[in-house]
Parts: C-alpha cells; structure tokens; sequence
C-alpha cells in the first residue's frame, strides 16, 4: 500500500512537472542503471586518429549544470507536424546539464503533448569536414528517435538539384529509434546523408540502417567517432580499429561529391511515424551526452 502511495506520488509529479527527473520511478520501470557518468580527462588539443592530424575546434564535456551559451542554443520551440506524423516537438524544460551531461528528457506534458529535448550550435560552431567524437546513452522508448546530426544552413535555400552534395547536405552521424521493429525487437540504427536541399523535386537522401539494435544498446554510454573529409564520411562506434567501422560512405555514392559546406551540430529527439507508436509506460525516456568533441584535421 505505502509503495502504491509513492509510486503514485512519483507519477504525479511526473506527470504535472512534464520534464522533471525521476531516479527512482526510472530504475524501477527500465531497470537500467541510471547512474550518469562523466569522464573526467583532460581533452588533448592535437589527436592522430587512423594515421593523421587533428586539431581540436570545439569541446563541450557539459562540467557545468547550465548549457554553455557560447557553443550552444535552444532547438527552436516548435509543434513540427509534416507529412505522415513526422516532426518534433522540442521544448526548453526538456533540456538539462546535469553531473557532466547533457540531458534530453523525452516525454508526455501536462496537456498530453509528446515533448523532449534539443539543442543546437547555429551562429555558434559551424565546421566543414573533421572527426566528431561523442560519448552517449540512451534509453529505450517506443515512439521517438535520439540523433546527432550536422546540418548546413542553406539546406532550406533553393538549390540547383545538381545532384551533388558539394553545396550543403544534412548529415546524420546516427539515428536510433527503438519502435521501429517492435515484432523483433529491434532499433532501427543507422547514418544517413541528405542533400540538394528540402525541395520535394529535388531532395535526395541516401542511408545505411543495416546494423539494427538489441536491448544489450540501452543503458550504457558508447562511444562514436565520425569522420567526414573529401573521400566521404565514415562512422566508428566503440573503438577505431577496423572492426569499429559500421558506416561507411564513399562520396560518389553517397552524394556524388561530399558536402564541402559548413554544419552547425544538433543533438536531439524527435517524436513521429518511423518511431512506431508512443507507448507512455516507457516515458520519461533520456539520451544522455557525456561530452562533444571536434577535430579538425591538420
Ligand atoms: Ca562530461
Ligand atoms: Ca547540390
């Protein structure tokens, strides 16, 4: 009866807080460990990863508990319904920095609207090409994706439709979305490259999502290196040796020629279609950042 009562408790003011943190009611709904965990090292500003240079050009390890606002802003605070449900629905509260993180907290509001975290470096941090190195968890909920993606300003201009990349592209180191397979239980997982711009007759896109998801993913940070130079863009996840390289996209597949603009970084997550449906014993779910960091090669 007492544990009734407080899991009641926990559920109202979840409920009436909309993004509010909760240890105690996650631990025993996913059963993961919680803990969030920061490495605390001090980030070199020369690296060699696979035999060249890099220097570094942007580091957040989010030590602080309040978003650095030189490297990052607020994704804009939109209701974003296209097409087929897709869209998202992000919202200030939604986004933390707590214990070295950055928190994306993804959930039902008090007016029943699917809501979560995002933020962006727009104005701030914009690089073309380079390795980005970010150490992440997340938790497993039906309904949503989590992604790290680079995106170039001009992809909402006109564009020629060359069929290029060249002139700006979306780049989506990874998106994972836990209620794509749900009869299997499996996360859809991959990388994918948009380019000519977000014109219907001209966008075109082209993804990898051949390395599906087991449950073993959630709960535990992973490690993912991205590499996007002239050749194309390659995706590393929990080492960099050989074995580690999941993606890989060669230029004049993925695009014709690589994306040779600038991109600001979002790290976000959406509600939508692809994400199956939003099943709110799963939520509050989170997608937790340990830390950005961006080489840019020598
Ligand atoms: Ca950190
Ligand atoms: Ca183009």
């Amino acid at each position: 009866m007492k544990k009734t009562l407080i899991l009641l408790m926990i559920f109202m003011t979840t409920l009436f807080t909309g993004c509010a943190e909760d240890k105690t009611s996650q631990t025993e709904k996913t059963g993961y460990d919680l803990e969030i965990e920061s490495v605390d090292e001090t980030v070199a500003e020369e690296i060699t990863f696979n035999g060249k240079n890099y220097t570094l050009t942007f580091d957040d390890e989010f030590s602080s508990n309040k978003m650095d606002t030189t490297k990052w802003r607020y994704s804009p605070e939109i209701v974003r319904q296209g097409e087929n449900g897709w869209g998202g629905w992000w919202k200030r509260k939604c986004s933390s920095f707590k214990d070295g993180n950055y928190i994306s907290t993804c959930t039902i509001d008090d007016k029943g609207t699917p809501v979560s975290g995002a933020i962006q470096t727009n104005g701030k941090f914009e690089q073309a090409f380079g390795l980005y190195h970010i150490r992440f968890k997340v938790e497993k909920a039906y309904g949503l994706w989590y992604a790290f993606w680079l995106l170039c300003e001009n992809m909402e201009n006109d564009h020629t439709g060359d069929g290029s990349a060249k002139d700006g592209a979306e780049l989506d180191i990874f998106e994972i979305v836990p209620g794509a397979d749900r009869e299997n239980n499996l996360a859809d997982f991959g990388m994918s490259v948009h380019w000519d711009g977000y014109d219907k007759e001209k966008l075109k896109s082209a993804s990898d999502f051949t390395h599906p998801l087991g449950d073993d993913f959630y709960g535990k940070y992973h490690e993912v290196w991205y590499l996007w130079n002239k050749d194309g863009y390659k995706f590393y996840m929990d080492g960099t040796g050989p074995e580690n390289l999941i993606f890989d996209f060669p230029a004049e597949q993925y695009g014709k020629e690589a994306c040779e603009e600038p991109c600001y970084m979002i790290l976000s997550a959406e509600y939508g279609v692809w994400g199956g449906e939003i099943d709110p014993k799963m939520l509050p779910a989170h997608f937790y950042v340990d830390y950005v960091r961006v080489y840019s090669e020598k």
